[in-house]
C-alpha cells in the first residue's frame, strides 16, 4: 500500500476519526467501528495528505468542474480544485426544494461534467441525491471519489444509475494497517469484516413473517386479505359509466383483493353507486381503495375526504395521498375520524418526466415510517428491477409497496405512462400490482384479471418461498 494511504489511516486513528469497539447506530444496531471525518479540517497535515491522494485518484478522470458533498468533503474539494486548477461548484445544503432559490453555487456551463467527492460511502443514497442536484442544474455526473469505502456494495449500487465509484481506502486497508501496527486485535478485526460484509439494508423477509410483525390493524387487514384471497392484484377501474364499472367488477371480483377507484371519473355517479359497490365488495371479498391523491392543506383535504358529493371517507377504507403539502395532510385526513381509514403515500410515480426526486422520495418515506398508524404503505415505481429493489429496501417491512404502471402486453400508452412487467414489479419488491387498462380495456376482463392474478401471485409466492 502507498505510504500516503498508510499514513492517512494511522493519522485518522490517532485523531479519533476512526474508532473500533462497540458503537450504537441510529438504526439501533451495534457497529464494531465508527468513522467520523468531520474533525479532519483542524489537521492541515492530514488535509494535505488527503488532497494529494485525491489528486492522484483524479488523474485519469475527465471532468470540467469538481464538487464535494457538504459539509465534510467540501473543504477537501476546494483544496483539490486549487491544486488541479479546476473550478469548484457546490450544492447548498439548506435549500430544500428546487426552484425556491439558487441550488448550486459557482459558475459552470450546462452540459459540463462534474466530479463529486465525498468522505464516506455507506448506502450510496446521499450520492444519488448529490448527483440529482447537479444534474438538475444541467451538469453531467459520471464519477464519484470517496475517501473511505465502508459500504457492502457501493460500487454496484452507484452502477445501477450508471455512476462510477472509486475510493482511496477500504475497510480492509484499515484493518491491515492498524492490525500490523498492533492497534486492532484479530478478533475485533474479524467483527469489522463481518459487519461490512452484511448488507446495510436487510433483504425482504418472507411475507408470512412480515404479516406477523405488522401491528397496524389497517395494514394487517390488507395483508390478511391478500392471503385469504390468494391475490396481490389491485384492479384500477377507471371507467366513466356505472354500467361498465359494475360489469367489469363483477367479472374481475373473484381475482382481486382490492379495487381502486377514481370516483370523480364517473359520469353517472348517484346515490346507488356506493351501496352497490359495497355489496359487491362484500360478496367477492375485496377492499375499496379510492385513488383520490389528496394534496392540499389539512383543513381542505379533510373536507374533500369527508364531505362533498362523494363522501369518500364513508366508503373507501384506503386512499392515496401526496406529501407535497407536508405531514399535516395526514392529520387533516385521518385525525378525529371515528372509522378506521388509512393512506398510501405517493413515493414515486410511473409517469415519464414526473418531478419526484430522490430527496422527495426519501422525505416521503420518512413521514410514512413515523405515521404507520395511518400509512399502510406507498405507491412506487422504478426504471428496472435493481432500481425498484433499491427503493424497496428503504421501505419498512411492515408497510406495503403497491405498484401501478404494470402491463403484460405494452410498454406505454402514448400519454406518458411507463409500464413494467408483472415479473419485474414483483421481483423488484412490489407486494401488489395495480392494473388498469391491461384488464379493463380487454375483451374479457374476467379472464384477463385471472391472467394478471396468476402471474403476480405466482411470482410473489416464489419470491416468498
Ligand atoms: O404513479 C402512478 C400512481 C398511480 S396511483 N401511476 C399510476 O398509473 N397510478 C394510477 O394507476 C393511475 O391513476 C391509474 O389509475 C392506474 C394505472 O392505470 P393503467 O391503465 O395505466 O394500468
Amino acid at each position: 500500500m502507498e505510504t500516503g494511504k498508510k499514513t492517512l489511516i494511522l493519522d485518522l486513528h490517532k485523531i479519533g476519526a476512526l474508532k473500533f469497539g462497540e458503537f450504537k447506530l441510529k438504526s439501533g444496531a451495534t457497529s464494531p467501528f465508527y468513522i467520523d471525518l468531520r474533525s479532519i479540517i483542524s489537521y492541515p497535515a492530514i488535509i494535505k495528505n488527503i488532497v494529494s491522494l485525491l489528486k492522484a485518484e483524479l488523474a485519469d478522470k475527465k471532468f470540467d468542474v469538481i464538487t464535494g458533498i457538504p459539509y465534510t468533503a467540501l473543504p477537501l474539494a476546494a483544496q483539490v480544485s486549487v491544486e488541479i486548477d479546476t473550478p469548484l461548484v457546490y450544492q447548498r445544503k439548506e435549500v430544500k426544494a428546487y426552484g425556491t432559490g439558487k441550488l448550486i453555487e459557482g459558475h459552470f456551463k450546462e452540459g459540463q461534467t462534474c466530479l463529486i467527492i465525498d468522505d464516506l460511502i455507506t448506502t450510496g443514497e446521499s450520492k444519488f441525491e448529490a448527483a440529482e442536484g447537479m444534474e438538475h442544474a444541467g451538469l453531467k455526473v459520471h464519477d464519484f471519489v470517496c475517501l473511505i469505502d465502508r459500504s457492502f456494495n457501493g460500487e454496484e449500487i452507484l452502477a445501477t444509475k450508471g455512476y462510477k465509484l472509486s475510493s482511496i481506502i477500504t475497510v480492509e486497508d484499515m484493518i491491515s494497517v492498524l492490525g500490523a501496527e498492533g492497534k486492532l486485535d484479530v478478533e475485533l478485526a474479524q467483527k469489522v469484516r463481518e459487519f461490512v460484509a452484511t448488507p446495510v439494508d436487510k433483504p425482504l423477509k418472507k411475507f408470512a413473517d412480515r404479516v406477523e410483525s405488522t401491528t397496524s390493524p389497517m395494514t394487517r387487514k390488507l395483508m390478511d386479505a391478500m392471503l385469504r384471497k390468494q391475490s396481490n392484484l389491485v384492479l384500477s377501474l377507471d371507467v366513466e359509466d356505472t354500467a361498465s364499472f359494475f360489469e367489469i367488477l363483477e367479472a374481475a371480483g373473484p381475482e382481486i383483493f382490492m379495487v381502486k377507484t377514481h370516483v370523480d371519473i364517473m359520469k353517472d355517479f348517484n346515490g346507488s353507486f356506493v351501496p352497490r359497490l359495497k355489496a359487491l365488495a362484500e360478496r367477492h371479498d375485496f377492499i375499496i381503495f379510492e385513488d383520490r391523491k389528496f394534496a392540499d392543506i389539512g383543513s381542505t383535504v379533510r373536507k374533500q375526504f369527508r364531505s362533498g358529493v362523494y363522501k369518500i371517507a364513508d366508503w373507501a377504507e384506503y386512499v392515496t395521498v401526496h406529501m407535497i403539502a407536508g405531514e399535516a395532510i395526514l392529520d387533516g385526513l385521518f385525525g378525529d375520524l371515528e372509522i378506521p381509514r388509512s393512506g398510501f403515500l405517493l413515493a414515486r410515480m410511473s409517469a415519464k418526466g414526473n418531478l419526484i426526486s430522490e430527496t422527495y422520495t426519501r422525505q416521503v418515506l420518512e413521514v410514512g415510517k413515523r405515521r404507520k398508524e395511518c400509512v399502510s404503505g406507498y405507491i412506487g415505481h422504478g426504471a428496472n428491477v435493481d432500481d425498484i429493489k433499491r427503493f424497496r429496501n428503504k421501505i419498512p417491512q411492515d408497510q406495503l409497496l403497491l405498484m401501478p404502471g404494470v402491463n403484460l402486453d405494452t410498454k406505454g400508452d402514448g400519454l406518458g405512462q411507463q409500464y413494467l412487467t408483472v415479473e419485474d414489479a414483483i421481483e423488484g419488491g412490489a407486494d401488489a400490482i395495480i392494473v388498469g387498462r391491461g384488464i379493463v380495456a380487454s375483451a374479457d376482463p374476467g379472464a384477463e384479471a385471472k391472467r394478471y392474478r396468476e402471474a403476480a401471485w405466482n411470482a410473489f409466492q416464489s419470491k416468498n418461498k
